[in-house]
């Protein structure tokens, strides 16, 4: 059982900046989907994707796990032989939660794909020969001047054929494109029961940790980064997703 979000839901005398601890972990999933429009369909489709591309007797990386929505996902959906998951995150609250899930998970299903959690950094966990990299929403809290060295060391981690999913939010060059879907952003959370003083205090609480890219940038990275080709496979409102191949 999941809690509801009420985070931000009483004024803050002070609104301090986000971070993934035991109050976030707790309410997590209520959060995740009711703020990032088409998380569900993300999701589903990032473990459709990995079915498609992952290799036999390789590894796949879930970077910035969270509670491994999108390890779940493609453990419904992997049948390849010899694959295992590894799923990272930095937050310690986030890493023992997803463990408890994995189990559930595991308790539910038998023969799953084998996915283990490790409490690591992106910016420093080892990366080995892999066939499916997931950065789900997690690029976007790493300082922009390490998302490149980032992006490489996945780059030079995929084996032949490898592929990397990365969602992200987006920023736009165009103002007026910026404003409008900023504020159809904000009436989707409205929609989904949060009030002003909600939205506007996570936004505070956000707007230091989570630093956005255009999809442009984005692109432009992974190139940089050695990518053959990169693609938005998924947009919905100012939320999207890419997929790079090696
Ligand atoms: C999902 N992917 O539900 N090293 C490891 N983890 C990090 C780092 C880092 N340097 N920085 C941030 N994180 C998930 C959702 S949430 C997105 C990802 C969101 C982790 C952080 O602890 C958090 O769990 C995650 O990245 C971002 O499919 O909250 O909007």
């Amino acid at each position: 059982m999941t809690d509801v979000d009420k985070l931000f839901a009483a004024p803050l005398p002070q609104v301090s900046d986000f971070v993934f601890d035991h109050n976030v972990a707790r309410v997590f999933p209520d959060m995740i989907k009711r703020s990032i429009p088409g998380y569900p369909t993300i999701v589903e489709n990032i473990g459709v994707i990995a079915a498609q591309y992952a290799q036999p007797d390789t590894l796949i990386y879930d970077l910035g796990c969270s509670l491994g929505a999108a390890t779940q996902s493609m453990r419904r959906h992997l049948r390849s032989e010899g694959c295992r998951i590894i799923a990272v995150d930095n937050a310690e609250a986030m890493v023992q939660r997803c463990r408890e899930y994995l189990s559930a998970q595991d308790s539910m299903t038998e023969e799953l794909v084998p996915a283990s959690v490790v409490q690591g950094d992106i910016l420093e966990v080892e990366l080995q020969p892999c066939s499916v990299v997931i950065l789900n929403f997690t690029l976007q809290f790493i300082a922009p001047q390490h998302r490149l060295a980032v992006l490489s060391r996945i780059r030079d981690a995929l084996l032949p054929g490898g592929v990397l999913i990365l969602s992200e939010k987006f920023r736009f060059a165009e103002s007026n494109v910026q404003h409008h879907l900023e504020q159809v952003h904000y009436a989707f959370k409205r929609a989904n029961g949060y009030s002003d003083l909600e939205i506007a205090q996570k936004r505070s609480a956000i707007e230091n940790v989570m630093l956005l890219d255009t999809q442009q940038a984005h692109l432009e990275r992974l190139q940089a980064a050695g990518f053959s080709q990169a693609y938005t496979w998924f947009q919905c409102l100012n939320f999207g997703s890419i997929m790079a191949h090696a």
